[in-house]
């Protein structure tokens, strides 16, 4: 653990875990944010797979969310509107991620915990009644561990006083390469997905959820991401409802680098970054289209307008969990 920066007067720190095989897993307690992580190719060269910066002052100003830990409702929100609560609107008249300054965007409390054969942080935030429109107190925990085996196991809990909407993700762009050497795009995805959600022009869900057979949302079988965005030039920045093992599959045959990720969350947005050009820097170079893809397990975007969608709604008195587990290969 060491000081990594100040924000609004508060301390920030980097948490710094490394396994038996010499693999790293860094995070600040600044938006929960993943800063790192750092594993093996096929070669044994030891090399960051996540997009993010080097200093603290570019997760506040820049960040597309590397890393960040999103909510209190992750995507988008029509109009800011549950029935008659207003959220902030932050994107137009959309409310997304959960308002300008949320989960993303806060100190975190945070302790380092120690276990057999993994240790961890466990990362704890209250959002207070009223936090960007959204009612009730909310008490959530994120706690990230990192296993001798490369096994990153991120789980989720919330409780609220009232009835209130809870949807997180973590939103962290991989780029299997290592150190972004080379764009996303001789990676293959694989996406355990029978159905995506149809968006509209304000990229929120119309509510039809349509079949992926035959069509550039396909990726039952390993795609390579290159073949998926000449199917379709505007790429992808989809909800897709998962089914069966609920698994996604990130591969890189270059470096021999996979991701596997499994969860208890009812979808996967995959953001493919296609046609970002922005002025900061990543890895030296200026960030752009295909340096990195975003794969947010949560549930379905706008749930509160489309009955169809597995609910956010939740109550006082309980306890709500998530899980997703991203096991690293190579
Ligand atoms: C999310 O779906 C959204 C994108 O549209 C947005 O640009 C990004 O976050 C920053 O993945």
């Amino acid at each position: 653990k060491k000081l990594y920066g100040h924000h609004n007067g508060q301390e920030v720190f980097e948490y710094v875990l490394t396994n038996q095989n010499g693999h790293v897993f860094r995070c600040i307690n600044y938006g929960a944010v993943v800063t790192g992580i750092e594993v093996a190719d096929k070669f044994g060269n030891v090399e960051n797979v996540v997009l993010g910066f080097d200093r603290l002052e570019d997760y506040v100003t820049d960040s597309p969310y590397f890393g960040a830990l999103v909510g209190r409702v992750a995507g988008r929100i029509a109009d800011g509107k549950w029935s008659d609560v207003q959220l902030t609107q932050n994107e137009g008249s959309n409310h997304i991620h959960g308002g300008p300054v949320n989960f993303s965007h806060q100190v975190w409390e945070s302790a380092l915990i120690q276990e057999e054969d993994k240790a961890g942080v466990v990362f704890s935030l209250t959002s207070p009644d009223g936090d960007n429109g959204y009612p009730g107190n909310l008490k959530t925990t994120v706690t990230y561990y990192w296993t001798e085996d490369s096994v990153w196991e991120m789980l989720i809990t919330a409780e609220t006083d009232q009835e209130t909407l809870f949807n997180p993700t973590n939103h962290t762009y991989f780029n299997l390469s290592g150190d972004v050497k080379r764009k996303i795009l001789d990676h293959t995805l694989q996406i355990d997905a029978d159905l995506y959600a149809e968006i509209n022009s304000k990229k929120l869900p119309t509510g039809n959820l349509l079949p992926v057979l035959d069509t550039a949302f396909d990726f039952k079988t390993a795609k390579n991401l290159q073949d998926a965005i000449e199917q379709r030039p505007e790429g992808f920045d989809t909800p897709f409802k998962l089914t069966g093992e609920k698994k996604i599959r990130l591969h890189d045959a270059q470096s021999g680098r996979g991701v596997t990720i499994e969860t208890d969350r009812e979808a996967v947005v995959v953001f493919s970054t296609t046609g970002m050009e922005e002025d900061y820097l990543v890895a030296g170079e200026k960030m752009s289209s295909h340096r990195g893809i975003a794969l947010e397990t949560q549930e379905l975007p706008d749930a509160v307008h489309h009955p169809d969608f597995r609910s956010i709604v939740i109550e006082p008195g309980k306890t709500y969990r998530y899980s997703t587990k991203y096991t690293f290969t190579v």
